[in-house]
């Protein structure tokens, strides 16, 4: 029998309300030991007193029963919405638990819910992610998926490859028959169209990866062209030390802030040249990595001196990295220009000031964003899923061969591996570890 569980579902800290969640048998039981109410309507909000077993007064809430299996889990639940801040809910936990309940592991309501067939996996990390979603954009399209879109798909998916493999199997048991042309020819366009499908998917997911996990934007630069100022001028406050010696920055310094309505990672790095001292050099190929695991890189100028082989050295560097978007920016506009802009190549510039202002930058960062979450496209959230697609998409990809020269029991035994990929988005094949891994990362009271 599966024991009854309770968590708090919000947030430690100090806020106006906080929530306590318990699911399971027992869960009508501890409502009414709590509240000593004798009678409890389910979806019924009551505004109660809450007492411990020794009877004495722990806090005023409104409490919810929802009765099985009308719940999120799809057990009996009892939620109490009681005062916020740091006590009140470990004491009404804290009570619970008194009455023989068992504390929730992370994630496992909604390992419950998908137990009981209340929601699919897609559903469920869907839900998850959209917990940690650091754009606005992205918390759209989780919604989407939530309400099913990516099962929808997986399942659309799964009736075209079993049609396919419905055909095989037929075809199979009349062996002496040669599959007509225009037949074989139908099936390899519909799979190809599928795996093209596919992989589409996959890279807009992984270019989209930072709606949901912050989007990375560092500051590149020679020394002393500002890089530090413009952080903290972003982050409105001195969070980098800031001076006139070259070479002040000699580690990474990554913080979050809020450009529109994306929440982001800004790298603040090292300045670029040839350093002699050991410390600086790797602070250097910090600074290098940074470029790598960006997804926008701010490359900073110094207006007010003229260009010269350091600023070269940071050119040639954006140069050799493609396909990275880069946005090239002139400090110190509020100093007087020596700077030749007309060797800093055909790039669109944008003119900083990390004393005077810096809305242009802001806003082409903004828009960079905005650009990817634009299209509301599916988009695939989790490794396990990108994992399950790619493995369709090869196991798509191996029976092709053999449809061709005509090898049907081949054709079929790839097509059936594909549309177990497939349908592990959903729900695995290989259930209890992969599971547990997977609501192990979701947070504590979902
Ligand atoms: N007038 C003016 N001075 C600036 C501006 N931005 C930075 N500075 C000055 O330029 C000098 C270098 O600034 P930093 O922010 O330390 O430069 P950095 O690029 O981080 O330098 P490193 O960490 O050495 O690579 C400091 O004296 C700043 O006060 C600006 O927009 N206008
Ligand atoms: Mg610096």
């Amino acid at each position: 029998m599966t024991s009854t569980i309770a968590a708090i579902a919000t947030a430690h800290g100090v806020s106006s309300i906080s929530i306590i969640r318990v699911s399971g048998k027992e869960a009508l039981k501890v409502a009414q030991l709590l509240s000593k109410k004798e009678q409890i309507t389910p979806r019924h909000a009551y505004l109660t007193s809450l007492f411990r077993s020794d009877n004495s007064l722990i806090d005023q809430a409104i409490m919810i029963y929802f009765s099985a299996p009308n719940s999120f889990t799809g057990e009996d639940i009892v939620e109490f919405q009681c005062h916020g801040g740091m006590i009140v809910a470990q004491e009404i936990l804290d009570a619970i638990v008194a009455f023989g309940i068992d504390l929730a592991m992370p994630g496992e309501f909604s390992k419950r819910a998908f137990l009981n067939g209340k929601i699919d996996l897609t559903e469920a990390e869907a839900i998850s992610k959209l917990i940690e979603a650091k754009s606005v954009d992205a918390a759209k399209i989780l919604a989407k998926q939530m309400k099913g879109e990516l099962k929808t798909f997986v399942n659309e998916s799964r009736e075209l490859l079993l049609e396919s493999l419905a055909y095989s199997e037929v075809m199979i048991d009349y062996a002496e028959e040669d599959i007509p042309e225009d037949i074989i020819e139908s099936i390899v366009k519909k799979l190809d169209a599928l795996t093209d499908q596919i992989q589409k998917i996959v890279d807009a997911s992984h270019r989209r990866k930072g709606l949901i996990e912050g989007f990375k934007v560092a500051i590149v630069g020679k020394p002393n062209v500002g890089k530090s100022s413009l952080l903290n001028a972003l982050l409105s406050y001195d969070r980098a030390i800031v001076s006139e010696i070259a070479g002040t920055t000699r580690d990474t310094i990554e913080e979050q802030i809020r450009i529109g309505t994306h929440i982001i990672r800004i790298v603040d790095t090292a300045g670029i040249r040839n350093a002699s001292d050991d410390i600086e050099k790797r602070g250097i190929e910090r600074s290098m990595s940074s470029i790598e695991d960006a997804d926008i890189v701010v490359v900073l100028f110094d207006g007010s001196r003229p260009f010269d082989e350091e600023d070269e050295k940071v050119l040639s560097i954006i140069k050799e990295t493609e396909e990275k978007a880069f946005i090239v920016a002139v400090n110190k506009t509020d100093l007087e220009r020596k700077l030749d802009r007309g060797l800093l190549g055909n790039n669109d510039l944008i003119e900083v000031s990390a004393k005077k202002g810096f809305d242009l930058l802001t806003k082409k960062i903004e828009s960079l964003l905005d650009s990817v979450g634009k299209d509301e496209e599916m988009m695939l959230v989790t490794a396990r899923q990108i994992e399950a697609v790619t493995l369709t998409k090869q196991s798509i990809l191996d029976a092709k061969e053999p449809l061709l020269s005509g090898e049907l029991e081949f054709f079929s035994y790839h097509l059936k591996e594909a549309v177990k990929q497939i349908s592990s988005i959903s729900k695995p094949y290989d259930n209890e570890e992969i599971l547990d891994k997977m609501f192990s990362e979701f947070c504590l009271g979902k």
